[in-house]
């Protein structure tokens, strides 16, 4: 499997996250790609290979170009105001405020942000764009032919909705393939998405559409981020309907509880039968993965891979998230490792 990665990731570099009341340093950092490649260098699936540079039009296939711009910006109008700091969101259009987009950056930082945690720095756009780069030459790798790819995108993706960011992610990397797909001739395509937190952001952005799936295996939101979407009754709108699918679940949920949500997502795709399946991987949950609540083992991430691969489908794996970073890089591969296996 040929993994795709740019180095232009680095250019997020965070120094600020909103958590507990205390700006830490993010647990979404650079770092987290080292152990990966490191990983991925010593099992050696396949090569490695640069994005290549599909500019901005199939960002704008996915997102509003609202958005798109106020990323471009955000970070010359925050300084152009004087602020010091890392730009952070502090408020919103909350319930019964007006939805207009003020022209203060203060403003247009609550109107774009979904949550407070993901501070905007001088890099964060170059490298979310070079992320949706990886996502979308890793997707050409499968139109022309490969059995699946490996998209290590980073910063992640799956949060970030159609005119919002937050929960580290600025675009949807996974969602951004998947039109890929289907402007190049695809039919149907499914997301599988096994990161601990709701995919909200996929979800939004096809809520309404029958030729994505989206299925996501999940914390419940009563009791974990995004905590606002998620909830096993939100199946899709109007011609959406029945092409969402929601598997929340409880702290401490052990991996045999956890194959079966997946073993139902998984038969839920072989029923819809996509030309193509997209894994929004995390490894956030992982038993140790310090801001979540499952309690997958190491192996038990080579196991489902394997049960992916028997799908029989050609895959696109887009990184998402994972936090116990000593083990990010044996729990990503093992799945790599586990579908090639079964493939
Ligand atoms: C991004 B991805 C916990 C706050 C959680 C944001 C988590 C974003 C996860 N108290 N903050 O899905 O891995
Ligand atoms: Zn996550």
């Amino acid at each position: 499997m040929k993994t795709v990665f740019s180095e232009t990731h680095t250019l997020r570099d965070a120094k600020t996250e909103l958590y507990g009341g205390e700006l830490v340093y993010p647990f979404e950092r650079p770092s987290r790609m080292t152990y990966i490649l490191d990983r991925l260098k010593a099992v050696d699936p396949g090569p490695i290979l640069p994005p290549g540079d599909h500019g901005l039009a199939p960002i704008l296939r996915i997102h509003d170009a609202g958005l798109v711009d106020f990323l471009q910006t955000a970070w010359d109008e925050w300084q152009a105001e004087g602020y010091e700091g890392e730009a952070i969101a502090t408020c919103w259009p909350a319930r019964r405020m007006t939805q207009r987009r003020p022209d203060h950056i203060d403003g247009k930082l609550g109107y774009y942000a979904l949550a407070t945690e993901t501070s905007l720095t001088p890099g964060t756009w170059d490298a979310a764009y070079g992320s949706a780069q990886v996502a979308l030459t890793a997707a050409d790798l499968i139109r022309a032919g490969e059995r699946s790819a490996f998209a290590l995108c980073r910063p992640p993706g799956h949060h970030a909705a159609f005119d919002m960011y937050g929960g580290y992610c600025f675009l949807n990397n996974a969602a951004i393939a998947a039109q890929r797909f289907l402007d190049n001739g695809a039919a149907r395509v499914a997301i599988l998405d096994v990161d601990f937190h709701h995919g909200n952001g996929t979800q939004d952005i096809f809520y309404d559409r029958s030729d994505v799936l989206f299925l996501s295996l999940h914390g419940e939101p009563e009791n974990a981020f995004p905590h606002f979407l998620g909830y096993a009754d939100e199946t899709g709108t109007g011609a959406g309907e029945g092409f969402t699918v929601n598997h929340p679940m409880p702290p401490g949920t052990p991996f045999s509880e956890w194959r079966r949500s997946l073993d139902a997502a998984l038969d839920r795709i072989a029923q819809y039968a996509p030309d193509h399946l997209i894994v929004s991987l995390g490894v956030d949950t992982f038993e140790t993965d310090p801001i979540s609540f499952f309690k997958l083992k190491s192996p038990d991430f080579t196991t489902y891979g394997g049960d992916i691969a028997r799908l029989g489908l050609p895959t696109l794996f887009v990184m998402e998230g994972g936090y116990d970073i000593a083990e990010i890089g044996l729990n990503t591969v093992n799945v790599i490792e586990g579908f090639l296996g079964a493939a």
